[in-house]
């Protein structure tokens, strides 16, 4: 096996975006699988980012360079992890919520749910209230996904959910919660429907809210 995975981490705690897509290229070139790709170059070593960042070992500019670094990378597994030959199974309204501007989970979550045959509406980061109103008015998604990065932006996930019930809107569709901050007991107290702890059991937790918004039970 060549060690191109440590490869890709150095590239990306370089914040050398090219490197990190020619290395995510050459890893799948070598028959390497897009998770193991994923988990143990890119996560893993976002991980260590964020370590030595709070830290003091990192600084803001660096960091704001690894994270497009992990985005080029994301960009080169998107059209494979998301590869699905599933019809639309619901529609996804999802962004990083007011104040927060932390995109990298937010667009693990997309790509999951886009891999589950979602389909997806990114509305990006620092998304105000008011604005996923406006977008859930227009797109009338199954399922609106708030990330969060920051304990001081959790309030903005309250707020949120608050608009959306002053917009007659809340029971209309299952609001989910994440973020490395979240936590199942703070997402039910400020009125979400669920909370998951990472992109791929988002998607198990949307479908299964799905269907018991449907009065069904989940199988799968
Ligand atoms: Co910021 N940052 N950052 N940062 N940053 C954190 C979050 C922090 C933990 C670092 C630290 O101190 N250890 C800390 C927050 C502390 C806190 O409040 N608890 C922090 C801080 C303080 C800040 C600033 C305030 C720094 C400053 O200005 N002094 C500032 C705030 C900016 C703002 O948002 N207004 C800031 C800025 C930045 C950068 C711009 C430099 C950059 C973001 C660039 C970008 O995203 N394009 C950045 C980064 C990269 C990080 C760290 C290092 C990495 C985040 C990341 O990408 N992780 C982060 C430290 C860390 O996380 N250890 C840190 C990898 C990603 C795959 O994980 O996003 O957690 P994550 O997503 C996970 C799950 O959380 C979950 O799924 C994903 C994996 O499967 N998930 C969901 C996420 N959303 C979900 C939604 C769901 C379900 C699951 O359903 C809808």
């Amino acid at each position: 096996m060549s060690d191109i995975l440590p490869q890709i981490a150095q590239a990306l705690q370089r914040g050398d975006a090219p490197g990190v897509g020619a290395g995510v290229q050459e890893a799948l070139d070598q028959g390497l699988s897009p998770r193991d790709i994923l988990d143990k170059a890119l996560v893993a070593t976002m991980a260590v980012i964020g370590h030595k960042f709070k830290n003091n070992e990192m600084y803001m500019p660096e960091v704001m360079i690894a994270a497009r670094a992990m985005n080029a990378g994301l960009e080169i597994l998107d059209p494979i992890l998301s590869r699905s030959g599933a019809s639309a199974r619901g529609k996804l309204l999802l962004g990083s919520v007011r104040g927060d501007l932390h995109d990298v989970g937010k667009n693990m979550v997309s790509m999951m749910f886009r891999g589950a045959g979602f389909k997806v509406i990114d509305l990006g980061v620092d998304v105000a209230e008011d604005k996923f109103v406006a977008a859930v008015h227009e797109h009338r998604p199954d399922v609106v996904g708030l990330s969060a990065l920051l304990t001081m932006t959790l309030s903005s996930m309250e707020t949120t959910l608050t608009a959306l019930k002053y917009a007659g809107l809340r029971d209309r569709v299952v609001v989910l919660c994440g973020g490395a901050p979240v936590t199942e007991d703070f997402a039910l107290r400020v009125g979400a429907d669920g909370y998951a702890p990472d992109a791929a059991s988002a998607v198990e937790r949307a479908l299964e809210l799905m269907a018991q918004r449907r009065g069904e039970k989940w199988t799968e």
